[in-house]
């Protein structure tokens, strides 16, 4: 894909803007991140989440990206949380950008989908009442994801209740529908010291921002080479169908750093490229990350 081809990116643009103009956190973390260290700040992955069920799984979100030269990479499953994702890598050729975000080089994009076969018939009910409501929504999530709406209707308070006791992945998506879960930012593509995850995590949270903790700050591959953490997700105010309001997760904001491959170890620094540090996604990791929207960890104390 050409770096013309500007359309895509500014599908991007729009959704990373009702990303950022729900999550404060995440949008100041931003703004600390690139005046702090006057660089480009370089997106790892963007993330989404999906109903798994007629249409309105992984496939609803990707079709997008595989249209604009994405290629579909591994599976990740989750089978006590009753998820599994996939990823996906940029087009190889024309994907660098010149500017930040999402008009720099192009994300990998991880989507994952709730297994909603699994889920208690009570939770299946809900689920496919929206899901059927949203009509052909699914064909639309790009749209949906960009403008910042459901394609569905609001659910009661107690819908989204009775969810949540069931899976929170399952009660975050119910209101939040497709859009951008998070964004995180390429540790190792900043300037020192921040190009140190560790450094970076002490340098949020002095800034008095809360990483989540789940299974400790750092999630580290078995391999050692792929670093995440991220924060814990923001609340916002949310008026359901039956007039209830009250505040319901939204996104967060991840960081990764990705180590040199065993096999480049010896290239100079100057030379190391993305290609030769470790790619993809790890099981351990994510599972924990899929946590930053979790009641725990919201209503954990700093
Ligand atoms: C995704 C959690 C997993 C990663 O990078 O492994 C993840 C989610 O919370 O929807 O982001
Ligand atoms: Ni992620």
């Amino acid at each position: 894909m050409a770096d013309g081809h500007s359309f895509f990116r500014n599908v991007l643009s729009s959704m990373e803007q009702v990303y950022l103009n729900r999550n404060p956190t995440a949008n100041t973390i931003l703004e600390l991140v690139r005046s702090t260290d006057d660089n480009r700040i370089c997106y790892d992955h963007l993330a989404y989440r999906t109903f798994g069920v007629n249409g309105h799984g992984i496939e609803s979100m990707s079709k997008l990206f595989l249209d604009f030269g994405y290629t579909e990479r591994e599976e990740l499953r989750f089978p006590k949380k009753k998820l599994r994702a996939l990823w996906f890598s940029p087009p190889s050729v024309g994907n660098e950008g010149s500017g930040s975000g999402v008009y720099g080089p192009l994300p990998r994009i991880f989507i994952s989908e709730l297994l909603v076969d699994q889920m208690s018939p009570e939770a299946q009910e809900i689920i496919r009442k929206y899901t059927q409501l949203s009509g052909a929504g699914h064909e639309h999530s790009a749209v949906s994801s960009a403008l910042g709406c459901l394609t569905w209707p609001k659910p009661s308070h107690l819908e989204f209740q009775q969810l949540a006791r069931e899976s929170e992945y399952a009660a975050w998506t119910l209101v939040n529908g497709y859009a951008v879960n998070h964004v995180t930012i390429s540790a190792h593509r900043l300037r020192p010291p921040l190009n140190n995850i560790n450094n970076l995590d002490h340098f949020i949270q002095e800034k008095g921002f809360k990483l989540n903790s789940e299974g400790g700050v750092l999630k580290v591959s078995p391999d050692g080479l792929l670093l995440q953490s991220s924060t814990v997700a923001d609340s916002v105010p949310f008026e359901f169908s039956d007039g209830v309001k009250e505040a319901v997760p939204c996104s967060y904001i991840e960081f990764a750093q990705r180590l040199v491959l065993p096999q480049y170890k010896d290239l100079p620094q100057d030379k190391v490229e993305e290609v030769h540090r470790r790619d993809g996604f790890e099981v351990g990791n994510a599972d924990k990350i899929f946590e930053s929207t979790s009641k725990d960890q919201l209503t954990r104390a700093a």
